[in-house]
């Protein structure tokens, strides 16, 4: 089979072997369509069957969450961690909870989870974990007691050296929180199971900042190579949680105005540029909706339905919320409005028909894989703190985290160009990540 063939027939497999899994799909095929030339510059990867074995996760834990809320009604949720793959390291990924949580959600944030986690340089394997739960609306005992019900069963299946679960959307500092609280006591240790703890229990400083500083970092160092900058730029960010709001924080120190921000619910927007202190409180510390915004700021706008927000006039856009927030018509839109930039601090925001309609039209576009990667990279950071029994400073994780994306743009930008597609940054991601996974992959046998 040619190169083309094989990667046809293990598409074709994983289609039929994950039945309307289409998030996953998608995420498999993106990346297998770019290692084409890695393929054939590598039969032996074939032979060795690496690719079967890179879409099939090593081991899918699936359990019942029952909890009571505080009606005394009993819930029950579903959990879920996918441990996708350990060639690098130990499983390392994010517990997402929010209701649109499926086993096809979390396939695909698995396995995209293995290359980005391979990008960051450090000895970290790919999972991704979380529930069809969404603490949204939900009391902090409600919150605690999902949180109790879902880590006695997790519990089971990681460990410091086995898979350390993280954030991801729902899950902030309160909810790690909460499932470090019950391991220690079901476990009796102390070890750096998780990350993204708290800083008085073994957490991190810059944890919290690192995926949306890290995006900017990834994005400064895009638009550097492309004679561009921040400086004097008008950004939308999407979303406003944790990627949201640390994002904006640093495209603004960079110099550039961030004038829309949203929920799952609207968007806000100021062409003076937002408050973005008023943002963080509002999201960070009260859990309150976007919309609240325009109450104390006048000059601000609020209108209902996400997708608005890519109408809005800009030149660099760094969508931080969710998967396929940006389709096709969304990313024309931007396009149109003279948008030069997207860089991806979410997982997957960007449809394929997205992707394809900013490489047309020559957008500079950072893939979530390597753009977001600097979150993952500063809890693998975490854990190397917690293994030593020390902590550094705030300026130096930052420092290293900013060191880490140089290097991860570096290596796309040098992979595209060596594999032919230079300026794809998405094939660069991916073809850099892989290699490393595979090499590791075919050192260690059939496993
Ligand atoms: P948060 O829960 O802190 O924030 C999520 C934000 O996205 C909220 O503003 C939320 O709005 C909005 N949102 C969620 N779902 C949707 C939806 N279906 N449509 C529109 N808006 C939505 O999560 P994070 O900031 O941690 O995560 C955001 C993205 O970044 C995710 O794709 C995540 O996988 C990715 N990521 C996160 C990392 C991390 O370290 N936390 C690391 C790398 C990637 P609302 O308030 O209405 O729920
Ligand atoms: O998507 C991601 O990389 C994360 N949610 C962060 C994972 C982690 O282990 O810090």
């Amino acid at each position: 089979m040619n190169a083309n063939e094989y990667i046809e027939s293990v598409l074709a497999t994983v289609k039929k072997r994950n039945p309307g899994e289409s998030e996953f799909h998608q995420a498999v095929e993106e990346v297998l369509e770019t290692l084409k030339p890695v393929l054939e510059a590598h039969p032996e990867y074939q032979a060795a069957g690496l690719i079967e074995r890179l879409v099939e996760p090593e081991r899918i834990i699936k359990f019942r969450v029952p909890w009571v809320d505080d009606s005394g009604k009993v819930q029950v949720n579903r959990g879920y961690r996918i441990q996708f793959n350990n060639a690098i390291g130990p499983y390392k990924g994010g517990l997402r909870f929010r209701e649109n949580v499926t086993e096809s959600v979390i396939k695909f944030l698995g396995f995209e989870q293995i290359f980005k986690n391979s990008l960051t340089s450090l000895p970290i394997g790919g999972g991704k974990g979380g529930s069809d739960f969404d603490p949204k609306g939900k009391s902090d005992g409600e919150v605690m007691r999902f949180c109790q019900s879902f880590m006695t069963e997790l519990s089971k299946y990681i460990g410091p050296d086995t898979d350390v679960p993280a954030g991801d959307i729902g899950v902030g500092a309160r909810e790690i929180g909460f499932l470090y609280g019950q391991y220690k006591r079901l476990t009796d240790t102390y070890t750096g199971v998780l990350t993204g703890k708290g800083l008085t229990y073994g957490g991190s400083l810059a944890r919290k900042e690192a995926t949306g500083f890290g995006v900017c970092y990834f994005t400064k160092e895009m638009l550097k190579a492309n004679g561009k900058s921040f400086d004097g730029s008008t950004v939308v960010v999407s979303g406003s949680g944790n990627v949201a709001i640390y994002a904006a924080f640093k495209a603004t120190e960079y110099g550039a105005k961030v004038v829309a921000m949203s929920d799952s619910n609207g968007y806000i927007y100021d062409a003076n540029g937002l408050d973005l202190e008023a943002v963080r409180v509002l999201k960070e510390e009260k859990r309150a909706r976007i919309k609240e915004y325009v109450a104390d700021h006048p000059t601000a706008t609020y209108a209902d339905g996400c997708s608005g927000i890519w109408t809005v006039k800009c030149d660099i856009a760094l969508p931080c919320a969710t998967q396929n927030e940006i389709d096709e018509d969304s990313a024309n839109k931007l396009i149109a409005n003279g948008c030069c930039c997207v860089c991806e601090g979410a997982n997957m925001p960007s449809t394929p028909g997205a992707i394809a309609a900013f490489q047309n039209a020559g957008v500079f576009f950072g893939p979530a894989k390597a753009a977001n990667a600097g979150g993952v990279a500063t809890s693998a950071l975490e854990m190397s703190q917690n293994s030593m029994r020390y902590s550094w400073t705030f300026e130096e994780v930052d420092a290293k985290l900013h060191d880490i994306m140089v290097n991860i743009f570096k290596n796309c930008e040098a992979a595209a160009a060596r594999y032919g597609m230079p300026g794809n940054y998405a094939a660069g991601a991916n073809i850099a990540g892989f290699l490393k996974v595979a090499d590791a992959m075919m050192a260690q046998g059939v496993v």
